[in-house]
């Protein structure tokens, strides 16, 4: 039967990503205090109790999906800017882009009578024009419940990101993420999984998602619809750099404001739009070098 590796919280992330780069999984165990836990349930509830569930057979029809989570739960920011999640997410996406990004926030609650999702990889929103030696995604699921085989816990097939595009996996190959409230579970675009069939009379499964992706791919969450400038100017400029009111690359994602009658504020990183001083031009190549990293 196959396993997702679980390892200790305070485990290196050598030893993470070397799972990883085997498993395209790996799960951490016991990662979140109860105090943030706690907080974090305590502001999603009223969204999870009051959502419709989903409408089609991918999304779920007794599973419930909150996103703009960022708006919704300051403990949600903290997730998001996890220390060792966005420094595992940095160096693992590294190799293919310059930067990476918030991608992806949702509070995901499988209820009791859902069947098992159809096992895909996450990269497909892209629609299959990316080369598969390019990854594009690092994923995270926290655990807001326990996570059992009975209550939808996500099926993962290990090291799948390594097969050929048509193969699917038998029983035997597919894992489950069983992990105890406050662990996360890590894997990748390439891996393929879905959410957990819940056999249970009354547990409901809930994880919050967030997913990183490459600095220069679309995001599958409009993270500036889904968190405005009105709501963004009250984020760290930290997390705001990270959903994307920042520059992707020397030029990429710059804004102009319309209402600017001079151009001071023409062609500009978005940090401006929140009073912040940026020297727009300071990450300006050369322009051999810029043809030279760019052909
Ligand atoms: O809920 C889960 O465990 C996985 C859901 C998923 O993979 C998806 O909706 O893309
Ligand atoms: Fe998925």
């Amino acid at each position: 039967m196959a396993e997702i590796v679980h390892l200790k919280a305070d485990a290196t992330e050598e030893d993470i990503l070397s799972v990883i780069d085997r498993d395209a999984a790996v799960i951490l165990d016991d990662v979140l205090n109860a105090d943030l836990l706690n907080q974090i349930k305590d502001e999603l509830d009223p969204y999870l109790n009051s959502y419709i569930k989903g409408k089609t057979e991918f999304t779920g029809f007794e599973t419930k999906r909150v996103g703009g989570l960022l708006a919704r739960s300051l403990g949600c920011q903290d997730l998001a800017l996890h220390p060792l999640i966005n420094s595992l997410a940095c160096n693992f996406l590294k190799p293919y882009g310059d930067g990476y990004q918030l991608h992806f926030t949702s509070a995901v609650s499988i209820g009791p009578g859902e069947t098992k999702q159809i096992l895909h990889r996450d990269r497909g929103i892209w629609g299959g024009y990316i080369p598969r030696k390019i990854e594009t995604h690092f994923s995270t699921i926290w655990a807001l419940t326990d996570f059992t085989k009975k209550n939808g816990a996500t099926q993962v097939v290990p090291g799948s990101h390594k097969w050929e595009k048509d193969r699917m996996p038998n029983e035997n190959e597919i894992a489950y993420a069983e992990m105890s409230i406050g662990s996360v579970l890590l894997y990748t675009g390439t891996v393929l999984h879905g959410g957990g069939k819940n056999s249970t009379d009354n547990e409901i499964r809930t994880g919050v998602f967030m997913h990183y992706a490459l600095n220069w791919l679309r995001q599958e969450e409009n993270q500036y619809l889904s968190h405005p400038p009105e709501i963004a100017k009250n984020f760290s400029s930290e997390l705001r750099s990270l959903i994307g009111y920042s520059k992707g690359g020397y030029v990429l994602g710059f804004f102009t404001d319309p209402n600017d009658k001079m151009g001071t504020m023409d062609s500009v990183s978005p940090e401006r739009i929140f009073g912040e001083e940026r020297d727009d031009f300071s990450s300006l190549p050369s322009q051999s070098t810029l043809v030279k990293d760019t052909s």
